[in-house]
């Protein structure tokens, strides 16, 4: 950031994303486009405006001038504002960072990027919601896209991935269909970024080859905490190729920092109606607060002679590797340290495409992967409104370019000179020709004779095997998690007959998830023997070396921090303010942020009549918008938030969704009458309550106990084993 725009956008400097973007020659090729508003405004053309208020007009009540071309080039380019949004992946949200390796890949790849340990490479990083209009909200249960775009020495390179490893489909000519069926129905324009409907399981039903996607996509994967807690993937296979020419598939993986982690179903529905922009606020905040959201790159590689051996079909998009069957080795990092400028110009303009590669990165047979290599460009012309998109500056590279492709809308190169062909001679006096030499990037010589053919490979038939993989890998609560959404999507549909389909279709997953799914859904018994009678099924069956992939779960990942993690302090008048202080500084200081949220905004006042300011109130960030919940002490306090509806629904609502709760003295009595404290028993699982009098929480070594232990019970992130949460009204 130039300091002259620092000033300008009121954003305080950050003094460690400053230091990374030294070395970031991405952001310092943006400085020359970025401007700061000036408080002197002229027309497009340069002539300074005098009146900014009044258009010109034949008289003070009379009719306004067709003459007035001020009027006219103001409205003229508001009216055209307006791109096409993306046909897929519309919602999103960026942020500019960069990646360093961790040692040099030379052995397996000449790409620049993957050298040198010393060199950071700038990103553009986009994450997306598929299905959803750029308006709709960030919470729904949808694949999340997660787009890396790397300016390296050596070209734009873009790892164009999800955050789930495998795809719906298996070929390219499935897309449009796919999409069309997940997008809101076409006769009514319903619903909006939402696959509970008819035809996205119409679709699905008929096609088994999604079944191992949709249980990625019925899990909470599809519903993250935040876009800083997720896993992306590169989905297809790709290939590394060293400066040698040899080759290894390769699979990529981003491993989050702060581990993976989703949210409750009913709480991420709520959430789309109390915050919209849930994740992308989550984003923009930690940046700017300088908590950088960080990934490490990992691979998986496959030397080119073991391409048969794994016991499935590499090629294959809805087939992932196991890495207990081969190990993901961790490359590199990824470091999120600077928000956009400008949403439109960087976020809304950026074109991600799989083809966008560099030397050392080559591409297989995959044909979903063949086909994206054609859609993406095409994609941008219209959206971007025509050919010259490599030139908008967030998509130019910082490497030097230059060939003889001219004109077209939008130009913004002036290029001189007479020549614009080669061979030629004509621009610098001697033959200019490109000599079919060794350098820059090489295609694989991969050997291809085969007879062209329209048909699949028989080594994609297999749909179910690591379907069943993935369940197998799950914990209970995750299990139940993808039965609940199974179940609540299929309730959803008014065609009982999809339903039933797609139980079918799941019996052969597994029986008994099949069965569990159709329970309440007024179906009969899933039929595995219909679904084997139906066109596009087949009987064929892979091999897998392992039966469960404890990697597949998300249970038990992160760093064990606090960190980021939105903490609620409930306060009302004649709260006990002394219980909450030791408490908030620990959690504090092992770097989760805490709001007191009261019935007002202002303060409330606490038994010993101290003013306690309140940040925000029951009904304007409601339960939904934290991670845990302090409720301290007090008599009065806690009566009254027995008192009030929404402090009641507040700790109810935390309650069900699993969250960490911590309670002391007359809290604890307040959690007991709604029937969710610790009673007679043992506190629920995740309820943290001060086992010392209230009085002496003053008594530090006490506070600090019952701080740890809820320090502790917040990193678990959700207690998803907490017993008769189905019972709490909320
Ligand atoms: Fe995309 N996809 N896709 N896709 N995709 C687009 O390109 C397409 C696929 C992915 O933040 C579009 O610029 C086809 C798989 C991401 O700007 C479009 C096929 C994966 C993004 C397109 C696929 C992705 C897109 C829409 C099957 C995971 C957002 C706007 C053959 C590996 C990038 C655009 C961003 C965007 C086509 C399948 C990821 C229409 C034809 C598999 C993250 O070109």
């Amino acid at each position: 950031m130039t300091p002259q725009n620092k000033a300008a956008s009121g954003r305080r400097p950050k003094a460690s994303s400053a230091a990374a973007d030294a070395a970031n020659g991405k952001q310092e090729q943006l400085a020359g486009y970025t401007v700061d508003p000036v408080p002197q405004l002229t027309t497009n053309q340069g002539l300074q405006i005098p009146d900014n208020h009044n258009s010109l007009r034949a008289g003070v009540r009379g009719p306004t001038l067709l003459e007035d071309f001020i009027l006219r080039e103001k409205i003229t380019h508001f009216d055209h504002e307006r791109i096409p949004e993306r046909a897929v992946h519309a919602r999103g949200s960026a942020a500019h960072g960069y990646f360093q390796v961790y040692k040099s890949m030379s052995q397996f790849t000449c790409a620049d990027f993957l050298q040198d340990p010393q060199q950071k490479t700038p990103v553009f990083v986009r994450f997306s919601t598929v299905a959803g209009g750029a308006g709709s909200a960030d919470t729904v249960r949808d694949v999340r896209g997660f787009a890396v775009k790397f300016y390296t020495r050596e070209g734009n390179y873009d790892l164009v991935g999800n955050n789930i490893p495998v795809f719906f489909i298996q070929d390219a000519m499935k897309f449009p269909d796919l999409v069309h069926s997940v997008k809101m129905e076409p006769h009514h324009g319903m619903p909006q970024a939402a696959s509970a409907h008819d035809t996205f399981w119409d679709f699905a039903s008929l096609m088994p080859e999604t079944t191992h996607m949709l249980m990625w996509a019925m899990s909470d994967r599809a519903i993250p905490r935040s876009l800083r807690m997720m896993e992306g993937f590169g989905v297809h296979t790709f290939r590394f190729v060293n400066a040698s020419g040899e080759s290894h598939f390769v699979k990529f993986h981003w491993k989050p920092k702060l581990g993976i982690h989703g949210l409750a179903w009913d709480e991420a529905q709520k959430i789309a109606g109390k915050d919209a922009d849930f994740h992308r606020r989550d984003l923009w905040e930690s940046i700017e607060n300088g908590d950088f959201p960080e990934w490490e790159l990992g691979v998986q590689m496959i030397p080119q002679e073991k391409e048969h051996t794994l016991g499935f079909d590499l090629l294959d998009p809805t087939k992932l590797i196991p890495e207990e069957l081969v190990p993901v080795q961790k490359i590199g990092k990824l470091v999120l340290n600077r928000n956009p400028d400008n949403f439109f110009a960087e976020t809304e303009q950026v074109a991600f495409h799989p083809g966008h590669v560099v030397p050392g990165i080559d591409f297989t047979n995959d044909p979903l992967l063949q086909g994206r290599l054609f859609s993406y460009t095409d994609t941008q012309i219209s959206r971007l409104g025509g050919a010259n998109f490599h030139e908008l500056p967030i998509n130019k590279g910082v490497c030097p370019f230059h060939n003889f492709q001219r004109d077209g809308m939008h130009r913004q190169t002036i290029a001189r000179g007479q020549v614009a062909y080669e061979p030629n001679s004509l621009a610098s006096g001697q033959e200019f020709r490109v000599d079919g030499g060794s350098k820059g990037f090489q295609s694989f010589p991969e050997e291809i004779d085969p007879p062209k053919v329209r048909r699949r490979s028989p080594s994609f038939d297999d749909h179910f095997t690591q379907a069943r993989l993935f369940f197998n890998s799950q914990s209970a609560p995750e299990k139940e998690h993808i039965i609940a959404a199974f179940r609540f999507e299929l309730s959803k549909l008014e065609v009982p007959a999809i339903r039933q389909r797609m139980v079918d279709n799941l019996a052969h997953v597994d029986e008994k998830l099949a069965r569990r799914v159709a329970e309440p859904l007024g179906i009969g018994a899933p039929d595995a023997k219909a679904a084997a009678g139906r066109a596009g099924f087949r009987d064929f069956k892979i091999h897998m070396a392992v039966e469960e992939s404890p990697a597949l779960s998300m249970a038990g990942t992160g760093d064990g921090s606090v960190r980021t993690r939105k903490v609620a302090i409930l306060v009302a008048d004649g709260i006990d303010s002394a219980s909450l202080k030791p408490i908030r500084e620990a959690i504090e200081h092992a770097g989760a942020q805490c709001k007191v949220v009261g019935p007002r905004l202002g303060s409330v006042t606490s038994a010993s009549k101290r003013q306690i300011d309140v940040d925000a109130t029951f009904i304007n960030s409601p339960s939904v918008m934290f991670d845990a919940v302090l409720v301290p002490a007090g008599k009065e306090g806690a009566e009254a938030m027995a008192r009030n509806g929404d402090a009641v629904h507040f700790v109810l609502e935390a309650y069900k969704h699993c969250k960490a709760i911590c309670t002391v003295g007359e809290g604890v009595a307040l959690l007991a009458s709604l029937g969710i404290g610790p009673g007679t028993e043992a506190a629920p699982a995740g309820v943290v309550v001060a086992a010392t009098p209230v009085n002496n929480l003053g008594d530090n070594t006490a506070a600090q106990e019952v701080a740890q232990a809820f320090i502790a019970a917040i990193a678990r992130h959700r207690h998803w084993d907490r017993a008769n949460v189905d019972a709490v009204p909320a």
